[in-house]
């Protein structure tokens, strides 16, 4: 199998790139654009990009689609979320959770990506999301590779039986370790959450990502502690910190001390720009905060840092359609990243970086001797797919095709 006439981020000319089995074996500069008859062995990237998938390394699966049931969020907070989806939660089923887990997962198919981490409320006597989620990951492992994340909605500390149900929702399979310590109830809760949790994934050897100070608040402070234990347990790059909003509020001398530790950590950081643009800012009049994390600033200080979707028309956030390329978009607006250099490598914040974040390792990426996965945009390069609202063509997964997008026709009659 191979696929001809293909751009490949960051280099000049046209590739072949072939595989056999699932796995890459050559990839190779053309002398030329290549007239070769498309077969079922040969596909034609027509010039198009092909790269590696795209990555949703933070999406809530077990919520999506629940909008304005029973209520909508009229405040726009977190808070009234996290209590609309309270009383969203007592009526899920385990079907219920799978089938909009799994139509899901087909929009985010649609749209290239094929890596994905969905946070799991596991606040729930009956663990019925995380239970579902496991047979989802189960029955579309051929599409997208299901990272799990035991997630604690109501609290660790501030929920009932909070510690057991997180052991028994990584004894039951989950692959990485959540907290919450910005929603419990108090400053020393929060410390003794993430201490409880960096413990929990040491025993088991799990991951960790933490929804870590989403808020305005800049007395919010648990990254710090995150981040310690990273670096102490020599864990920080199996570590992330999602959200960490209250960095947008924090000062400039704190968050210059707090950067030295960050970098020590090796710490990953995942922001999520819609979510947070709409959640956040909500207490101020004006002039009103963005509410986002410090995105190019850390990415700047040569840490690791990815952006995501959050949430699909749920109690927190009510639109989004899978498409990670939108997300990109707003970030890179929100974010005052669209300078000509962030716009030439602005693939790496939906797709390498995230890969990085999820420990892929070799799973991941255009190289001979890896898995034959990929997309093809619609695009020529980082800059095009953005300018353009590029979109993923087909995605290629371990060397099978899973998703072809007939390409749109637009006809001006002037
Ligand atoms: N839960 C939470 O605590 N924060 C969010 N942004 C979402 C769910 C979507
Ligand atoms: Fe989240």
């Amino acid at each position: 199998m191979k696929v001809i006439n293909a751009k490949l981020r960051h280099k000049d000319g046209l590739y072949t790139v072939s595989y056999q089995q699932g796995t890459f074996d050559s990839i190779e500069l053309q002398t030329g654009l290549l007239n070769e008859a498309v077969s079922a062995d040969v596909i034609d990237a027509k010039q198009q990009l092909l790269m590696a998938p795209l990555i949703d390394p933070h999406i809530h699966l077990d919520a999506v689609l629940t909008a304005g049931e029973p209520e909508w969020n009229m405040s726009g907070t977190l808070f009234e979320g996290i209590e609309r989806w309270g009383q969203r939660k007592e009526t899920i089923t385990f079907e219920d959770t799978k089938q909009r887990a799994k139509k899901t997962v087909d929009m985010l198919t649609a749209h290239g990506i094929q890596h994905v981490r969905t946070h799991v409320d596991v606040t729930d006597p009956a663990l019925t999301a995380l239970h579902a989620m496991l047979e989802v990951k189960e029955e579309i492992k051929d599409k997208v590779n299901l990272q799990i994340v035991a997630f604690p909605q109501e609290g660790i500390e501030s929920y009932k039986n909070g510690h057991g149900l997180m052991e028994e929702a990584v004894k039951l399979g989950a692959d990485v370790v959540g907290g919450i310590p910005h929603f419990e109830y108090t400053r020393e809760k929060g410390v003794s959450s993430v201490h409880f949790l960096m413990d929990l994934a040491e025993k088991y050897d799990r991951l960790v990502d933490v929804h870590c100070d989403e808020i305005d608040d800049p007395a919010s402070r648990f990254l710090e502690v995150l981040a310690d234990e990273a670096r102490v347990r020599g864990m920080g790059e199996r570590v992330t910190a999602s959200h960490t909003t209250a960095m947008g509020s924090y000062d400039n001398a704190y968050c210059y001390k707090l950067f030295r530790l960050l970098k020590r950590s090796k710490i990953n950081f995942i922001s999520c720009p819609t979510e947070s643009i709409h959640l956040q800012g909500r207490f101020d009049t004006y002039p009103k905060r963005r509410g986002l994390t410090r995105v190019a600033e850390i990415d700047r200080a040569g840490m690791n840092i990815s952006f995501a979707q959050d949430s699909i028309r749920d109690p927190w956030y009510p639109v989004g359609n899978g498409n990670i390329i939108r997300i990109l978009d707003a970030g890179l607006h929100i974010c005052h990243m669209l300078g000509y250099e962030d716009l030439q490598r602005c693939l790496d914040f939906v797709s390498d970086n995230s890969a990085k974040t999820l420990c892929l390792g070799d799973q991941y990426g255009i190289e001979v001797g890896r898995p034959a996965s990929f997309i093809i945009m619609n695009a020529q390069n980082d800059y095009d797919v953005v300018a353009n609202q590029a979109k993923a063509v087909l995605s290629v997964r371990n060397g099978a095709v899973i998703m072809r997008r007939q390409e749109e026709q637009v006809e001006i009659f002037a």
